[in-house]
């Protein structure tokens, strides 16, 4: 396990010499320690960042390669997938073989942008027709320069996958803050980068907390583009310090997405779904379908099921096996989610199951998979992103209802839909106001289509070719062919 910083191609101490502890949220305890960046260690990065830049081979490499050194990447976290994911579940709790998904992702992330920066080669210049013959306008694509990348808790190497990917296959330099509750397996990814032959300077991964290093990070007025992921708060914080220098800038932020489920779902299939939608990760999920609307006629048989199954997930150690729910990332998580289902029984709600700490994990963070019903639809635990194993289920009566309620929200990150009816199906997807729409299903996610929110979810989009143009300049060339003397002062 690695406990320092990266810069430069070097494992450096943070300048101050600060270190913070890492802890096993599945029993509380501190398993290792790692440096605390500060300002200091932030500018030392970026200037590596931007001299790798303006000075180094990477963003000079064609795309070829450049897709080269990603595949070596990928190759490398598929061989290492096993002892990635045990660091992953030490750090953030989730099970084993999430975590097993997480690296597989993460190393097809790297895969999917390595073939995007292969292709980018051919795409590269485009010819475009105006309508005075006199001029030729070719369009070039550039990398965007330095690139910062803010990244989360809930899915460690993946997030980080998300951004480093994209940026090094359009040829950035880069600097990369994981979040200060699983610091590791983005120092492991910056061992790997640089055991790929990923040149010094381009990739640097500072540690550190989020107003000590983070902060300055999206401060700096050398980093030209900044990619966050995180809480609705921060993204604002980000957002204003990045006006700075008017950094480019995407962010990808909470959700309280909804799933509607009409009265002609097959039940087992709506019941395996909802779950899936909420309980994976721990509900640590930005896209977590944490809304559940429900036609009436099968509304309760639907929660008579959904409880029945919920209760039997099985809670744990995330490396034991057969675990499907870990702990949340941490005692400060698990408050939050607490105070967020004392606030929903305080406010009218009815806990259908769950509800507290499970009676066999006192130690720890663990949270029981949490029903809610009979909410008001403006109420807190309705409105408010969670993060944890809690659903809150309404019914509804009609499609317009069910839309009307849907997008009765802030945000805008993700919502879904199950019904037996195709037409309905990709009428209601349409009037769904969110970024990413799932038809009988909840979370399948792939690096080849873009990922982002509507409203206060975020801005722009990460993964597929929308991901990979966030990290590239567009740059119009434009020449004057025509024989004919300009004659605006010359020649009157
Ligand atoms: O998030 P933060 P936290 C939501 C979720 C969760 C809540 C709080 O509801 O309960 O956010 O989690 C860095 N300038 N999501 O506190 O603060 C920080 O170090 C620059 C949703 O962990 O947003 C970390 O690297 N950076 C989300 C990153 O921002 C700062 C995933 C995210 O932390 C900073 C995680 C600052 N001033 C939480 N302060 C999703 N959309 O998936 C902190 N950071």
């Amino acid at each position: 396990m690695h406990s320092r910083l990266f810069i430069d191609g070097e494992w450096i101490a943070a300048a101050n010499g600060a270190m913070f502890d890492v802890i096993n949220p599945a029993n509380e305890e501190v398993f290792h320690q790692v440096a605390a960046g500060a300002a200091s260690d932030i500018n030392a990065a970026v200037k590596a960042a931007r001299r790798a830049f303006d000075e180094g081979p990477w963003p000079r490499m064609n795309g070829v390669q450049r897709a080269k050194i990603l595949n070596k990447i990928a190759d490398t976290i598929e061989q290492q997938t096993q002892q990635l994911a045990r660091l992953e579940v030490l750090d953030n709790g989730k099970p084993l073989p999430e975590a097993v998904w997480d690296m597989e992702d993460s190393a097809g992330c790297f895969r999917f942008f390595a073939g995007l920066a292969q292709k980018s080669d051919n795409e590269a210049e485009e010819q475009i027709a105006l309508d005075d013959p006199g001029f030729k306008t070719t369009v070039v694509k550039e990398p965007v320069g330095v690139a910062a990348a803010i990244i989360p808790w809930n899915y460690p190497l993946l997030m980080a996958a998300w951004k480093v990917a994209p940026a090094l296959a359009a040829g950035c330099c880069m600097v990369l803050k994981p979040s200060e509750l699983t610091p590791l397996t983005a120092l492991e990814l910056a061992d790997i980068c640089h055991s790929a032959g990923l040149p010094k300077g381009v990739l640097n991964v500072v540690t550190g907390l989020g107003p000590d290093a983070g902060q300055p990070l999206s401060e700096h007025c050398d980093i030209d583009k900044i990619a966050f992921t995180g809480s609705v708060p921060t993204g604002s914080k980000v957002m204003a310090a990045a006006a700075n220098n008017i950094k480019n800038i995407s962010l990808e932020l909470g959700g309280k997405s909804p799933f509607v489920i009409f009265a002609d779902a097959d039940i087992e299939k709506a019941v395996e779904w909802v779950m899936f939608g909420i309980f994976w990760n721990q509900g640590e999920v930005c896209s977590a379908t944490s809304r559940v609307l429900v036609e009436r006629a099968l509304y309760e048989p639907f929660l008579a099921r959904i409880a029945e199954e919920a209760k039997k997930i099985t809670i744990g150690n995330g490396l034991d096996e057969g675990v499907l729910l870990g702990p949340l990332v941490s005692k400060g998580q698990q408050e939050k989610v607490l105070a967020a289902i004392k606030r929903g029984l305080d406010d009218g709600a009815r806990i259908l199951t769950g509800g507290g700490v499970p009676a066999q994990h006192q130690n720890g963070c663990f949270v029981e998979p949490t029903i809610f019903t009979d909410m008001n639809e403006d109420s807190w635990i309705w409105q408010e992103e969670i993060f944890g194993p809690v659903v809150c289920i309404k019914p509804f009566d009609s499609e317009s209802e069910a839309i009307k309620m849907a997008n009765n929200s802030r945000f805008g990150l993700a919502a879904a839909v199950m019904c037996a009816d195709d037409e309905r199906a990709q009428r209601v997807a349409r009037a769904f106001k969110a970024g990413i729409v799932w038809i009988n299903c909840s979370q399948p996610t792939f690096a080849e289509a873009p990922w982002g929110g509507y409203k206060q979810s975020g801005i722009g989009r990460e993964l597929g070719r929308w991901g990979f143009e966030n990290y590239r300049e567009t740059k119009q060339i434009t020449t004057y062919i025509s024989e004919k003397p300009w004659g605006w002062y010359l020649g009157r």
